[in-house]
């Protein structure tokens, strides 16, 4: 007997490290991407799109033997740098001790590393070709070559779906699997940009932090590459209330909202009006679906599977956790269906809390940080989580710089925010906290987190 055919569709980042994960368990996989192959052209002369890598996301690269090399190419961020309209740039440390930071790492050298390693470990990878119909009961995909439109129909045992928010192996199942997707799109869109090195090399802000412009109804974000620049994200309202997206139809009205809401941004970015008029204004959605699988037959894993919003910097973290928990599956269920159903229990909970943990940071990132009552909290909170190590972590670490659950994190985050909001109710200064109590109560209500530990052993 020939051995099972697993057809990845989608050679993205979840794609390409599952297709690494099934090649070295044996199986014969076929990964189909879209796109040309990126590593052809290399990306000097592409733009720098950078991602945030949190502890879960890099210990899956660890498992998998390539967290070396994608820690060579990443620039630490070792805290958030504020910036107020008015006023210094403040530093906010993500931890005490500094032994905790999140990474900046560039999305298509981390892709075109994933895509080596698949090949590596003896995955077949086939670009410019797309997923169109798929006929379930003969166990045939349609494979589309984008270049000339030929239509091949391969066979297969299961489809593993890794192709993103807009999926066409989602659609595909739609007809024979009650999906039930929700789609709740975000009422604010994105544009990227860039700030240039300085002209002998070297970077013009703080290079290990990601960069915060909060404006209440808006904001602006910043990330380190490793090249100097940093990629800028500006995330606003499509229409409604000024300012927003719909209302700057010109690069000189673009230059103008800039100048009043992000004076120093916008002089930190020589070629400004190129790059608003260069990039598109994207969208964001939050899609959750009732069930991730078709019995043994097809899967859906990352941004297929639970797109979400990016302002807790997860879906690609969540998205490598779903793909180490797919191939723990399969080894631990001889029945590819009961690995697949295993596998939608042990995700879908996770992937909702860190869905709406997602959306929350949003409004938290963009106002609170300028809300006094909010600062009170944050500063208990710092206090609590020193008195209290592996007991008390704020959401944020538990999220960040822990494996914990993303559900468990979200629930604990519960408890956590309403004994901050207790203890600060009526009071303006850290000073006045009744702390005996507090500590009484993390003692009797809240169990120590669970230490970190490597996945079940297979
Ligand atoms: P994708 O990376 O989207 O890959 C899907 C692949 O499938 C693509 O290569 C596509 O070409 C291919 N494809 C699509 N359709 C077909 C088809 N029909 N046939 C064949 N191939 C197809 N996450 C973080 O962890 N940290 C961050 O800091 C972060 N920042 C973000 C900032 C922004 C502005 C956005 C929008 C997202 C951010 N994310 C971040 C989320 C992250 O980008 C995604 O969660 C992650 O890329 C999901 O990986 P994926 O492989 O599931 O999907
Ligand atoms: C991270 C796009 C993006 C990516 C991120 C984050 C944010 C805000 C955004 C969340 C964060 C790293 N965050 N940072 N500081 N506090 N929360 O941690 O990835 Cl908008």
């Amino acid at each position: 007997m020939s051995p099972p055919r697993h057809l990845i569709i989608g050679g993205g980042l979840a794609g390409a490290l599952l297709a690494v994960l099934l090649a070295r368990r044996g199986h014969r996989v076929d990964v189909f991407e879209r796109r040309a192959d990126q590593r052809v052209r290399g990306y000097e002369g592409g733009r720098s799109i950078n991602l945030a890598l949190a502890r879960r996301g890099l210990a899956v690269l660890q498992d998998a033997g390539l967290g070396e090399a994608v820690l060579q190419r990443a620039v630490p961020m070792r805290g958030r740098q504020v910036h107020p309209l008015d006023g210094e740039p403040s530093f906010l440390p993500y931890s005490r001790n500094d032994a905790e930071c999140i990474w900046s790492v560039h999305r298509g050298r981390l892709n075109h590393l994933l895509l080596d390693a698949a090949e590596a470990a003896g995955a077949r990878v086939h670009f410019h070709h797309r997923l169109g119909l798929v006929d379930f009961d003969a166990r045939r995909a349609e494979i589309i070559d984008e270049r000339d439109r030929r239509v091949r129909w391969i066979d297969f045992d299961a489809l593993l779906g890794a192709d993103g928010a807009g999926s066409a192996l989602r659609n595909a199942m739609q007809g024979h699997a009650d999906l039930h997707p929700e789609i709740a799109p975000l009422d604010h869109g994105y544009k990227e940009l860039e700030i240039p090195p300085l002209p002998g090399g070297g970077f013009r802000i703080e290079r290990e932090a990601l960069h915060i412009w909060p404006r209440g109804g808006y904001m602006l974000i910043a990330l380190p590459n490793t090249e100097g620049t940093f990629t800028v994200t500006l995330f606003l309202p499509h229409k409604g209330r000024m300012p927003n997206f719909e209302d700057i139809e010109t690069a000189a009205q673009a230059r103008a909202f800039f100048q009043q809401a992000f004076p120093d941004a916008l002089a930190l970015m020589p070629a400004f009006e190129e790059g608003w008029i260069g990039h598109p204004t994207s969208s964001l959605a939050t899609l959750r679906l009732r069930h991730w699988h078709l019995d043994h037959r097809a899967v859906l894993v990352g941004d297929a599977a639970h797109a979400m919003v990016p302002f807790h910097g997860q879906g690609m973290n969540c998205a490598f956790e779903d793909v180490a928990a797919l191939d723990r599956l399969l080894v631990a269920h001889d029945d590819r269906a009961e690995a697949f159903a295993a596998f939608e229990a042990e995700r879908k909970p996770n992937a909702e809390a860190i869905q709406t943990m997602a959306l929350e940071n949003y409004v938290e990132m963009r106002t609170s940080v300028d809300d006094a009552q909010w600062r009170l909290q944050r500063a208990l909170e710092l206090c609590l989580a020193e008195r209290h190590p592996g007991r008390f972590v704020p959401r944020y670490s538990m999220v960040s710089f822990t494996r914990t659950p993303y559900a468990l994190a979200f629930e604990r985050g519960q408890w956590q925010r309403a004994l901050l909001v207790d203890a600060t109710r009526g009071i303006d200064d850290l000073a006045q906290v009744d702390l005996a109590t507090v500590d009484a109560r993390i003692i009797a209500e809240l169990a120590p987190l669970a230490a970190e530990s490597p996945e079940p052993p297979l």
